[in-house]
């Protein structure tokens, strides 16, 4: 067997925390990622019928059973993952019953998984029905999306409008939009369901005053969509307090989802 701390997907998981914490969108045990691994690439370094111990997933992830997750551990600071994974990170197998995680790796100090696992199992069920592909879910704190929940409204048309104003490439980078939540309770299996239910229409879902959940078929691609958001609230917060001059006008935007040929949420617009 291979040396697991070589695999590609743990040296992204490694990079990507690292890359959130700098950026500030993880602080303390904020954030949580969920990366789907094929079986074959997961063989090559653990035995994937094996099992360090089970852990009870207070949910039911039929869908997904046998499947491999690398996932943050709760409590743990993306801040240390790069450092030492083993305890930071966890290998998950869908256990037979639907109702159980058999841990193949990591969690080393006898830890356990995000405790928002819920919201991201139920995600990638709700992601890969629409889009077969989907591989990566992330959840972070990001400072000014953050910040625009608390001075503009929480609904999903304005806030994906003004999200495409702020930056030309915003509306081809996430042309579906945002989906929003209100303030819910976090760790729960009803805002995993809230979520799921989002990501059916959505990449990207808001958590009203709390942060925001990407959902993509690559690490980078969930990556980007997360920090294209962000780049465009920080562009809202410089500049919401001051005169408007100018704008990206609608029929741009409609001359930029043509020309990069994206199915955009054309409803979302005031055409
Ligand atoms: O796990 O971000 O939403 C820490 C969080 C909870
Ligand atoms: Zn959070």
């Amino acid at each position: 067997m291979k040396n697991i701390l070589n695999a590609p997907f743990v040296t992204e998981m490694r990079n990507t925390c690292a890359n959130m914490y700098r950026l500030g969108w993880d602080e303390r045990n904020g954030g949580n990622i969920s990366y789907m691994l094929e079986e074959n690439e997961v063989a090559e370094y653990l035995d994937i019928n094996s099992s360090i111990r089970e852990i009870p997933l207070g949910f039911d992830a039929t869908a997904l059973i046998g499947k491999i997750f690398i996932v943050t551990g709760t409590g743990k600071y993306f801040k240390n993952v790069h450092d030492d994974p083993e305890t930071n990170l966890g290998i998950i197998r869908i256990a037979e019953d639907g109702k159980t995680a058999r841990l193949l790796w990591g969690y080393r100090d006898g830890g356990r998984f995000t405790s928002e696992l819920p919201a991201h199992l139920m995600s990638h069920i709700a992601r890969l029905s629409v889009d077969p592909e989907n591989r990566v879910v992330m959840h972070s704190h990001p400072t000014h999306t953050l910040a625009m929940n608390y001075v503009h409204e929480l609904d999903e048309k304005k806030f994906t409008h003004t999200l495409w104003e702020m930056c030309t490439e915003c509306i081809v980078v996430f042309p579906d939009g945002v989906g929003v939540l209100p303030w819910m309770l976090c760790g729960t299996n009803e805002i995993g369901e809230a979520t799921a239910e989002k990501m059916k229409e959505f990449r990207l879902v808001l958590w009203g005053m709390h942060g925001i959940y990407g959902a993509g078929k690559t690490m980078d691609e969930t990556f980007g969509l997360i920090e294209t958001v962000e780049k465009a609230a920080q562009i809202y917060m410089l500049t919401a307090h001051l005169p408007r001059v100018n704008t990206i006008k609608d029929e741009e935007m409609v001359r930029l989802a043509e020309f990069f040929g994206v199915k955009y949420r054309r409803d979302f617009l005031n055409l």
